[in-house]
Protein backbone atom coordinates (compact mmCIF):
# COMPACT_ATOMS: atom_id res chain seq x y z
CA UNK A 1 0.00 0.00 0.00
CA UNK A 2 2.52 2.29 1.06
CA UNK A 3 3.99 2.17 -2.72
CA UNK A 4 0.92 3.49 -3.90
CA UNK A 5 1.49 6.39 -1.64
CA UNK A 6 5.18 6.89 -2.65
CA UNK A 7 4.17 7.29 -6.66
CA UNK A 8 1.28 9.26 -5.96
CA UNK A 9 2.63 11.59 -3.31
CA UNK A 10 6.66 11.33 -2.69
CA UNK A 11 6.90 13.77 -0.13
CA UNK A 12 4.55 12.04 2.23
CA UNK A 13 5.87 8.94 2.15
CA UNK A 14 9.43 10.31 2.78
CA UNK A 15 7.61 11.71 5.87
CA UNK A 16 6.23 8.30 6.94
CA UNK A 17 8.96 6.34 5.53
CA UNK A 18 11.04 8.71 8.07
CA UNK A 19 8.88 8.55 11.29
CA UNK A 20 8.75 4.53 10.81
CA UNK A 21 12.77 4.56 11.21
CA UNK A 22 12.58 6.90 13.63
CA UNK A 23 10.12 4.89 15.76
CA UNK A 24 12.33 1.94 14.89
CA UNK A 25 15.37 3.56 16.12
CA UNK A 26 14.78 5.43 19.14
CA UNK A 27 13.51 4.30 22.65
CA UNK A 28 10.35 6.07 22.99
CA UNK A 29 9.57 6.80 26.52
CA UNK A 30 6.89 9.15 26.49
CA UNK A 31 3.99 7.40 28.78
CA UNK A 32 0.95 8.22 26.43
CA UNK A 33 2.78 7.05 23.40
CA UNK A 34 2.81 3.09 21.98
CA UNK A 35 2.85 1.04 18.86
CA UNK A 36 -0.59 -0.37 18.37
CA UNK A 37 -0.72 -3.66 16.25
CA UNK A 38 -0.61 -4.13 12.70
CA UNK A 39 -4.31 -5.08 12.49
CA UNK A 40 -5.33 -1.97 14.05
CA UNK A 41 -3.07 0.00 11.79
CA UNK A 42 -4.46 -1.81 8.94
CA UNK A 43 -8.24 -1.38 9.73
CA UNK A 44 -7.75 2.70 10.16
CA UNK A 45 -6.41 2.42 6.62
CA UNK A 46 -9.30 0.64 4.82
CA UNK A 47 -12.82 1.47 3.34
CA UNK A 48 -14.40 2.13 6.84
CA UNK A 49 -12.92 5.61 6.08
CA UNK A 50 -15.23 6.02 3.16
CA UNK A 51 -19.10 6.00 5.20
CA UNK A 52 -20.97 8.30 7.01
CA UNK A 53 -23.19 7.17 9.40
CA UNK A 54 -24.39 10.10 11.82
CA UNK A 55 -26.54 8.18 14.39
CA UNK A 56 -26.25 5.06 16.05
CA UNK A 57 -26.66 1.51 15.08
CA UNK A 58 -29.93 0.57 13.48
CA UNK A 59 -30.77 4.53 13.93
CA UNK A 60 -28.83 6.14 11.00
CA UNK A 61 -29.29 9.50 8.89
CA UNK A 62 -27.64 7.79 5.80
CA UNK A 63 -28.50 4.85 3.71
CA UNK A 64 -25.89 1.84 3.53
CA UNK A 65 -24.78 1.55 6.93
CA UNK A 66 -25.17 -2.57 7.51
CA UNK A 67 -21.45 -2.98 7.92
CA UNK A 68 -21.02 0.35 10.33
CA UNK A 69 -24.04 -1.22 12.83
CA UNK A 70 -22.05 -4.13 12.87
CA UNK A 71 -18.78 -2.67 13.57
CA UNK A 72 -19.81 0.08 16.16
CA UNK A 73 -21.95 -3.16 17.74
CA UNK A 74 -18.96 -5.03 18.25
CA UNK A 75 -17.35 -2.11 19.31
CA UNK A 76 -19.63 -1.06 21.88
CA UNK A 77 -20.43 -4.45 23.29
CA UNK A 78 -16.85 -5.43 23.45
CA UNK A 79 -16.00 -2.09 25.35
CA UNK A 80 -18.80 -2.68 27.42
CA UNK A 81 -17.40 -6.87 28.20
CA UNK A 82 -14.18 -5.48 28.69
CA UNK A 83 -14.59 -2.52 31.18
CA UNK A 84 -17.84 -3.92 32.84
CA UNK A 85 -19.82 -0.49 31.82
CA UNK A 86 -23.47 0.06 31.67
CA UNK A 87 -23.24 2.19 28.77
CA UNK A 88 -20.31 2.88 25.93
CA UNK A 89 -20.52 5.46 23.78
CA UNK A 90 -17.61 5.01 20.75
CA UNK A 91 -17.27 7.70 18.81
CA UNK A 92 -15.78 10.35 20.42
CA UNK A 93 -12.97 11.47 18.42
CA UNK A 94 -10.38 12.09 21.18
CA UNK A 95 -10.01 12.63 24.86
CA UNK A 96 -10.89 16.15 25.01
CA UNK A 97 -13.60 16.38 22.60
CA UNK A 98 -14.70 13.45 25.15
CA UNK A 99 -13.93 15.00 28.27
CA UNK A 100 -16.09 17.99 27.09
CA UNK A 101 -19.26 15.55 25.87
CA UNK A 102 -18.81 14.21 29.30
CA UNK A 103 -19.33 17.89 30.96
CA UNK A 104 -21.90 19.11 29.05
CA UNK A 105 -24.05 14.99 29.55
CA UNK A 106 -24.10 16.24 33.72
CA UNK A 107 -23.64 20.44 33.53
CA UNK A 108 -24.29 23.68 32.10
CA UNK A 109 -21.65 25.79 30.58
CA UNK A 110 -21.11 28.43 33.80
CA UNK A 111 -21.40 25.43 36.60
CA UNK A 112 -18.51 24.40 39.16
CA UNK A 113 -16.25 22.05 38.00
CA UNK A 114 -12.95 20.86 39.92
CA UNK A 115 -10.04 18.34 38.44
CA UNK A 116 -6.39 18.45 39.36
CA UNK A 117 -4.31 21.24 38.33
CA UNK A 118 -2.12 20.90 34.87
CA UNK A 119 1.37 20.89 37.13
CA UNK A 120 0.37 18.70 39.27
CA UNK A 121 -0.24 16.08 37.22
CA UNK A 122 -3.78 16.61 36.03
CA UNK A 123 -4.94 17.36 32.41
CA UNK A 124 -5.95 20.59 30.12
CA UNK A 125 -9.29 19.52 29.77
CA UNK A 126 -9.92 19.50 33.89
CA UNK A 127 -10.37 22.57 33.94
CA UNK A 128 -7.16 24.76 32.55
CA UNK A 129 -8.05 28.75 31.93
CA UNK A 130 -6.68 27.88 28.09
CA UNK A 131 -9.08 25.04 27.47
CA UNK A 132 -12.51 24.74 27.17
CA UNK A 133 -13.41 23.38 30.31
CA UNK A 134 -11.80 26.68 31.62
CA UNK A 135 -13.53 28.78 29.88
CA UNK A 136 -17.13 27.41 29.67
CA UNK A 137 -17.32 26.37 33.31
CA UNK A 138 -16.19 27.81 36.62
CA UNK A 139 -13.17 25.42 37.47
CA UNK A 140 -11.40 25.47 40.31
CA UNK A 141 -8.39 23.15 40.53
CA UNK A 142 -7.21 20.51 43.51
CA UNK A 143 -3.75 19.86 44.13
CA UNK A 144 -1.66 17.49 44.98
CA UNK A 145 0.07 17.72 48.72
CA UNK A 146 3.25 19.44 48.82
CA UNK A 147 5.45 16.49 51.07
CA UNK A 148 4.03 13.44 49.67
CA UNK A 149 2.97 14.75 46.22
CA UNK A 150 -0.28 12.38 46.50
CA UNK A 151 -3.30 13.70 45.98
CA UNK A 152 -4.89 15.94 49.16
CA UNK A 153 -8.05 14.58 49.25
CA UNK A 154 -8.66 16.65 52.16
CA UNK A 155 -8.15 19.53 50.56
CA UNK A 156 -10.08 18.21 47.96
CA UNK A 157 -12.82 17.41 50.43
CA UNK A 158 -12.62 20.99 52.01
CA UNK A 159 -12.59 22.89 48.84
CA UNK A 160 -15.76 20.62 47.20
CA UNK A 161 -17.87 21.60 50.50
CA UNK A 162 -16.96 25.29 49.61
CA UNK A 163 -17.41 25.27 46.17
CA UNK A 164 -20.43 22.59 45.76
CA UNK A 165 -19.11 21.76 42.67
CA UNK A 166 -21.19 20.17 39.64
CA UNK A 167 -18.76 17.56 38.93
CA UNK A 168 -15.47 16.67 40.17
CA UNK A 169 -12.89 15.22 37.91
CA UNK A 170 -10.48 12.02 38.89
CA UNK A 171 -7.74 11.13 36.78
CA UNK A 172 -4.15 12.55 35.18
CA UNK A 173 -1.65 12.52 32.61
CA UNK A 174 1.37 13.15 34.89
CA UNK A 175 0.38 11.63 38.24
CA UNK A 176 2.67 8.03 39.00
CA UNK A 177 0.58 6.62 41.62
CA UNK A 178 -2.96 4.75 42.16
CA UNK A 179 -6.08 7.55 42.13
CA UNK A 180 -8.32 6.24 44.88
CA UNK A 181 -11.74 6.39 42.88
CA UNK A 182 -13.48 5.38 46.16
CA UNK A 183 -12.69 8.50 47.63
CA UNK A 184 -13.66 10.98 44.85
CA UNK A 185 -17.09 8.76 44.74
CA UNK A 186 -17.13 9.54 48.76
CA UNK A 187 -16.57 13.38 48.20
CA UNK A 188 -18.87 13.98 45.64
CA UNK A 189 -21.92 12.58 47.37
CA UNK A 190 -20.68 14.67 50.26
CA UNK A 191 -21.70 18.20 48.09
CA UNK A 192 -23.92 16.37 45.54
CA UNK A 193 -21.62 16.20 42.39
CA UNK A 194 -20.91 14.10 39.57
CA UNK A 195 -17.61 12.23 39.45
CA UNK A 196 -16.15 12.02 36.19
CA UNK A 197 -13.30 9.84 36.19
CA UNK A 198 -10.91 10.09 32.91
CA UNK A 199 -8.54 7.21 32.85
CA UNK A 200 -6.91 7.77 29.48
CA UNK A 201 -3.33 6.90 30.53
CA UNK A 202 -4.38 3.79 33.24
CA UNK A 203 -6.82 2.32 31.23
CA UNK A 204 -4.70 -1.02 30.40
CA UNK A 205 -3.96 -0.92 33.72
CA UNK A 206 -7.63 -0.95 34.74
CA UNK A 207 -8.34 -3.11 32.46
CA UNK A 208 -6.11 -6.15 33.65
CA UNK A 209 -6.64 -5.42 37.26
CA UNK A 210 -3.93 -4.16 37.72
CA UNK A 211 -5.38 -0.19 38.75
CA UNK A 212 -8.70 0.19 40.56
CA UNK A 213 -11.63 0.38 38.10
CA UNK A 214 -13.57 3.44 37.96
CA UNK A 215 -16.56 2.07 37.11
CA UNK A 216 -18.26 0.97 40.65
CA UNK A 217 -17.90 4.82 41.42
CA UNK A 218 -18.08 7.25 38.88
CA UNK A 219 -21.13 8.75 37.04
CA UNK A 220 -18.90 8.88 33.35
CA UNK A 221 -16.26 7.63 32.39
CA UNK A 222 -14.00 8.64 29.50
CA UNK A 223 -10.47 7.33 27.86
CA UNK A 224 -8.31 7.58 25.04
CA UNK A 225 -7.78 4.25 23.35
CA UNK A 226 -3.93 4.63 22.27
CA UNK A 227 -1.90 4.81 25.45
CA UNK A 228 -1.69 2.13 27.72
CA UNK A 229 -4.88 0.33 26.12
CA UNK A 230 -2.42 0.70 22.73
CA UNK A 231 -5.66 0.85 20.48
CA UNK A 232 -5.89 3.52 17.44
CA UNK A 233 -5.69 7.23 18.46
CA UNK A 234 -9.57 7.96 19.67
CA UNK A 235 -11.70 8.08 22.84
CA UNK A 236 -15.15 6.33 24.12
CA UNK A 237 -17.33 7.31 27.15
CA UNK A 238 -18.60 4.70 29.59
CA UNK A 239 -21.41 5.68 31.52
CA UNK A 240 -24.22 4.21 33.85
CA UNK A 241 -27.57 3.62 32.27
CA UNK A 242 -29.73 6.44 33.45
CA UNK A 243 -26.93 9.02 31.62
CA UNK A 244 -26.50 7.34 28.34
CA UNK A 245 -29.26 9.61 26.68
CA UNK A 246 -27.46 12.49 27.64
CA UNK A 247 -24.18 11.03 26.89
CA UNK A 248 -25.09 9.78 23.49
CA UNK A 249 -26.80 12.93 22.27
CA UNK A 250 -23.75 15.09 23.34
CA UNK A 251 -21.80 13.08 21.09
CA UNK A 252 -24.36 13.86 18.15
CA UNK A 253 -25.63 16.02 17.64
CA UNK A 254 -24.35 18.02 20.42
CA UNK A 255 -20.68 18.08 19.56
CA UNK A 256 -19.85 16.04 16.51
CA UNK A 257 -21.08 14.65 13.43
CA UNK A 258 -20.41 11.69 11.17
CA UNK A 259 -18.18 9.82 13.31
CA UNK A 260 -14.98 8.26 12.38
CA UNK A 261 -15.91 5.01 11.32
CA UNK A 262 -12.44 3.44 10.50
CA UNK A 263 -11.76 4.32 13.83
CA UNK A 264 -14.41 2.65 15.27
CA UNK A 265 -13.94 -0.57 13.95
CA UNK A 266 -9.70 -0.17 15.01
CA UNK A 267 -11.31 0.51 18.67
CA UNK A 268 -13.43 -2.82 17.82
CA UNK A 269 -10.04 -4.53 17.27
CA UNK A 270 -8.36 -3.26 20.19
CA UNK A 271 -10.79 -3.97 22.67
CA UNK A 272 -10.68 -7.58 21.27
CA UNK A 273 -6.97 -7.76 21.60
CA UNK A 274 -7.31 -6.70 24.76
CA UNK A 275 -9.47 -9.10 26.20
CA UNK A 276 -6.57 -11.92 25.56
CA UNK A 277 -4.68 -13.33 28.39
CA UNK A 278 -0.69 -11.94 26.84
CA UNK A 279 -2.87 -8.05 26.95
CA UNK A 280 -2.51 -8.66 30.76
CA UNK A 281 0.82 -10.18 30.84
CA UNK A 282 1.91 -7.09 28.50
CA UNK A 283 -0.13 -4.77 31.18
CA UNK A 284 1.93 -6.47 33.90
CA UNK A 285 5.13 -6.24 32.32
CA UNK A 286 4.68 -2.75 31.68
CA UNK A 287 4.30 -1.89 35.55
CA UNK A 288 7.54 -4.38 36.19
CA UNK A 289 9.53 -2.23 33.70
CA UNK A 290 8.54 1.21 35.48
CA UNK A 291 9.46 -0.68 39.07
CA UNK A 292 12.75 -1.83 37.63
CA UNK A 293 13.13 2.09 36.70
CA UNK A 294 12.10 3.48 39.90
CA UNK A 295 14.75 1.11 41.48
CA UNK A 296 17.57 2.61 39.29
CA UNK A 297 17.03 5.82 39.40
CA UNK A 298 16.99 5.50 43.03
CA UNK A 299 20.14 4.01 42.89
CA UNK A 300 21.76 6.67 40.72
CA UNK A 301 20.57 9.25 43.24
CA UNK A 302 18.04 10.45 41.51
CA UNK A 303 14.21 11.76 43.07
CA UNK A 304 11.05 10.66 41.83
CA UNK A 305 8.13 12.33 42.48
CA UNK A 306 6.07 11.11 45.09
CA UNK A 307 8.88 8.52 45.44
CA UNK A 308 8.44 6.43 42.77
CA UNK A 309 5.56 4.84 40.70
CA UNK A 310 3.03 2.33 41.11
CA UNK A 311 2.14 2.38 37.22
CA UNK A 312 3.17 2.78 33.84
CA UNK A 313 5.06 6.48 34.46
CA UNK A 314 7.23 7.75 36.50
CA UNK A 315 8.19 11.89 36.70
CA UNK A 316 11.69 12.92 37.54
CA UNK A 317 12.88 15.32 39.57
CA UNK A 318 16.14 16.96 37.83
CA UNK A 319 16.93 19.88 39.91
CA UNK A 320 19.59 17.98 42.21
CA UNK A 321 21.48 17.58 38.80
CA UNK A 322 21.63 20.93 38.11
CA UNK A 323 19.65 20.41 34.24
CA UNK A 324 16.25 21.49 33.51
CA UNK A 325 13.59 18.84 31.88
CA UNK A 326 13.94 20.77 28.83
CA UNK A 327 17.67 20.90 28.79
CA UNK A 328 17.47 17.00 29.25
CA UNK A 329 14.97 16.29 27.31
CA UNK A 330 16.81 18.06 24.06
CA UNK A 331 20.07 16.45 25.33
CA UNK A 332 18.08 12.90 25.64
CA UNK A 333 16.97 12.72 22.28
CA UNK A 334 20.46 13.83 20.52
CA UNK A 335 21.27 10.35 22.13
CA UNK A 336 17.89 8.41 20.68
CA UNK A 337 16.06 8.51 23.75
CA UNK A 338 12.55 10.18 23.37
CA UNK A 339 10.89 11.52 26.55
CA UNK A 340 8.81 14.89 27.77
CA UNK A 341 10.05 17.84 30.11
CA UNK A 342 7.43 17.62 32.49
CA UNK A 343 6.22 20.30 35.56
CA UNK A 344 6.74 18.75 38.54
CA UNK A 345 4.07 19.87 41.76
CA UNK A 346 5.34 22.83 42.83
CA UNK A 347 7.53 23.59 39.93
CA UNK A 348 10.05 26.94 40.17
CA UNK A 349 10.27 26.30 36.32
CA UNK A 350 7.93 28.05 33.67
CA UNK A 351 6.11 24.83 31.97
CA UNK A 352 8.16 25.37 28.82
CA UNK A 353 11.02 24.76 30.59
CA UNK A 354 10.32 22.45 33.68
CA UNK A 355 12.10 21.05 36.43
CA UNK A 356 11.07 17.19 35.53
CA UNK A 357 11.11 15.02 32.89
CA UNK A 358 8.36 12.00 32.48
CA UNK A 359 9.30 8.64 31.46
CA UNK A 360 6.79 5.82 30.71
CA UNK A 361 7.15 2.20 29.70
CA UNK A 362 4.17 1.18 27.83
CA UNK A 363 6.02 1.25 24.36
CA UNK A 364 9.24 -0.43 25.44
CA UNK A 365 7.09 -2.85 27.18
CA UNK A 366 5.40 -3.64 23.58
CA UNK A 367 8.77 -3.73 21.77
CA UNK A 368 9.52 -7.20 24.20
CA UNK A 369 11.60 -5.15 26.54
CA UNK A 370 11.47 -6.55 30.28
CA UNK A 371 13.45 -5.40 33.98
CA UNK A 372 16.89 -6.02 32.59
CA UNK A 373 16.55 -3.58 29.50
CA UNK A 374 14.52 -1.04 31.50
CA UNK A 375 17.87 -1.14 34.41
CA UNK A 376 20.01 -0.48 31.18
CA UNK A 377 17.70 2.34 29.81
CA UNK A 378 17.87 4.07 32.52
CA UNK A 379 21.59 3.74 32.96
CA UNK A 380 21.54 5.18 29.26
CA UNK A 381 19.21 8.01 30.69
CA UNK A 382 21.97 8.94 33.78
CA UNK A 383 25.05 8.45 31.22
CA UNK A 384 23.39 11.47 29.21
CA UNK A 385 22.50 13.80 31.99
CA UNK A 386 25.70 13.37 33.55
CA UNK A 387 27.77 14.83 30.70
CA UNK A 388 24.72 17.57 28.72
CA UNK A 389 26.60 19.23 25.98
CA UNK A 390 29.22 16.47 25.12
CA UNK A 391 28.17 15.37 22.12
CA UNK A 392 30.69 12.75 21.55
CA UNK A 393 28.94 11.54 25.09
CA UNK A 394 25.43 11.34 23.07
CA UNK A 395 26.71 9.82 20.36
CA UNK A 396 28.27 6.61 22.10
CA UNK A 397 24.75 6.24 24.11
CA UNK A 398 22.62 6.66 20.37
CA UNK A 399 25.43 3.46 19.87
CA UNK A 400 24.06 1.42 22.22
CA UNK A 401 20.77 2.44 22.19
CA UNK A 402 21.03 1.43 17.86
CA UNK A 403 22.46 -1.90 19.52
CA UNK A 404 19.53 -2.62 21.84
CA UNK A 405 16.72 -1.96 19.53
CA UNK A 406 18.41 -4.14 16.94
CA UNK A 407 17.24 -6.79 19.31
CA UNK A 408 13.31 -5.02 19.32
CA UNK A 409 12.52 -4.46 15.91
CA UNK A 410 9.16 -2.96 15.43
CA UNK A 411 6.93 -3.74 13.09
CA UNK A 412 9.40 -5.67 10.94
CA UNK A 413 6.20 -6.83 8.16
CA UNK A 414 6.42 -3.07 6.97
CA UNK A 415 8.81 -2.49 4.10
CA UNK A 416 9.25 1.34 3.01
N1 LIG B 1 -0.91 14.44 25.56
C1 LIG B 1 -1.32 13.42 26.52
C2 LIG B 1 -0.19 13.03 27.39
O1 LIG B 1 0.93 13.08 26.94
O2 LIG B 1 -0.42 12.63 28.51
C3 LIG B 1 -2.49 13.83 27.29
O3 LIG B 1 -3.50 14.22 26.44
Amino acid sequence: MLELLKKTDPEIYNAVKGELERQRNNLELIASENFPSLAVLVTMASVMNNKYAEGYPGKRYYGGCEWMDVVESLAIERAKKLFGAEHVNVQPLSGVPANLAAYMAVAKPGDTIMGLTLSHGGHLSHGHKVSFSGILFNAVQYTVNRETELIDYEQLRKVAHEVRPKIIVSGASAYPRVIDFKKFREIADEVGAYHVADIAHIAGLVVAGLHPSPIPYADIVTTTTHKTLRGPRSAIIMCKQELARAVDKWVFPGLQGGPHMHVIAAKAVCFKEAMQDEFKEYQKQIVKNAKAMEETFKELGYRLVSGGTDTHLLLVDLRSKGITGKEAEEALDKAGITVNKNTIPYDPQKPFIASGIRIGTPAITTRGMKEAEARRIVELIDRVLSNVGREQIYKEVRQEVNKMLKEFPLYPELRL
